[in-house]
């Protein structure tokens, strides 16, 4: 209860802040994309995990306050970055129960004059649980105007592949789940390999997700497994200013 009402307050004193995780080409030359994810420090009790506030913002229907702010930030930032990198911006499924999110990512990429190209969002499979088409016809407005659609932590929710060949999707972000225990000649390598050749075989973009050591690195890349990686092995989630200086340093 009392974190409800701290979290309100968060949002009026602007306590939330973003980070962002670079996602690289697989040989490391370059950063493709960032990912934007939502920070809070609570005044007594010091950090507060996302997972555990995004949630309750969901229960308290404020979520789309949070996604505003991230998606102003995210918008603000990626326009100072060095083109052609993008931002990737984690949306909650109910901010597509309602069709202003068009209208507030409109406004935030207007606002801060980023072309949509550099704009990806990201949804889960779950997003698509209860009203496919609802969430479809949204995902395609967004889409309509210029931004990239990723579906993320792909292959933990349900009917995972009955339904990739008929959303409006661009980039699919493999579970990590599916990176952690990759072997040379292991199981989970083969179930890997086969998402992979299935999901460019559609078309789409494939990030791997959750690349941690040089050695993962290196049998992916053997493998040409990734398109995009995102992973400890490159980088963190950093601050605004410490992704300044990365990103100068890379190019
Ligand atoms: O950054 P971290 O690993 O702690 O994120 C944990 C979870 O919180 C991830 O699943 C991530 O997608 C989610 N998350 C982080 N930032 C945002 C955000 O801005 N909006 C939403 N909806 N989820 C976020
Ligand atoms: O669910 P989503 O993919 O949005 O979550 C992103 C989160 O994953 C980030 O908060 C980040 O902290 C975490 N993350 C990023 N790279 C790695 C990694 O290499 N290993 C692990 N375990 N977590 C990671
Ligand atoms: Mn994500
Ligand atoms: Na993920």
């Amino acid at each position: 209860q009392r974190l409800r009402a701290d979290l309100r307050q968060a949002l009026r004193d602007k306590q939330l802040t973003v980070v962002y995780q670079p996602m690289y080409l697989p040989d490391g030359s370059a950063v493709e994309s960032c990912e934007a994810l939502v920070r809070w420090t609570h005044p007594q009790k010091g950090p507060i995990a996302p997972n555990i506030f995004v949630p309750l913002a969901e229960d308290m229907g404020i979520v789309s306050e949070i996604s505003r702010y991230v998606m102003d930030q995210a918008c603000r930032d990626c326009a100072s970055w060095p083109e052609p990198v993008a931002v990737s911006v984690n949306l909650s499924v109910h901010d597509l129960r309602s069709a202003d999110v068009v209208g507030w990512v409109t406004e935030a990429l207007e606002e801060h004059k980023l072309p949509a190209q550099r704009l990806h969002v990201e949804v889960t499979e779950s997003f698509f649980m209860d009203d496919p088409a609802a969430v479809c016809t949204i995902l395609e407005r967004l889409r309509s105007i210029g931004v990239t659609i990723s579906i993320d932590d792909f292959g933990t929710g349900f009917s995972s592949l009955s339904y990739l060949d008929s959303l409006p999707l661009d980039i699919v972000k493999i579970d990590r789940a599916f990176v952690r225990d990759i072997g040379m000649q292991s199981k989970r390598m083969k179930l890997l390999r086969g998402i992979v050749q299935l999901t460019r075989e559609l078309g789409l973009t494939v990030v791997l997700e959750g690349v941690e050591t040089k050695q993962q690195l290196a049998l992916i890349n053997k493998y040409g497994l990734a398109d995009v990686i995102q992973g400890y092995v490159f980088s963190a989630p950093v601050s605004p200013t410490e992704l300044v200086t990365l990103l100068s340093e890379n190019s």
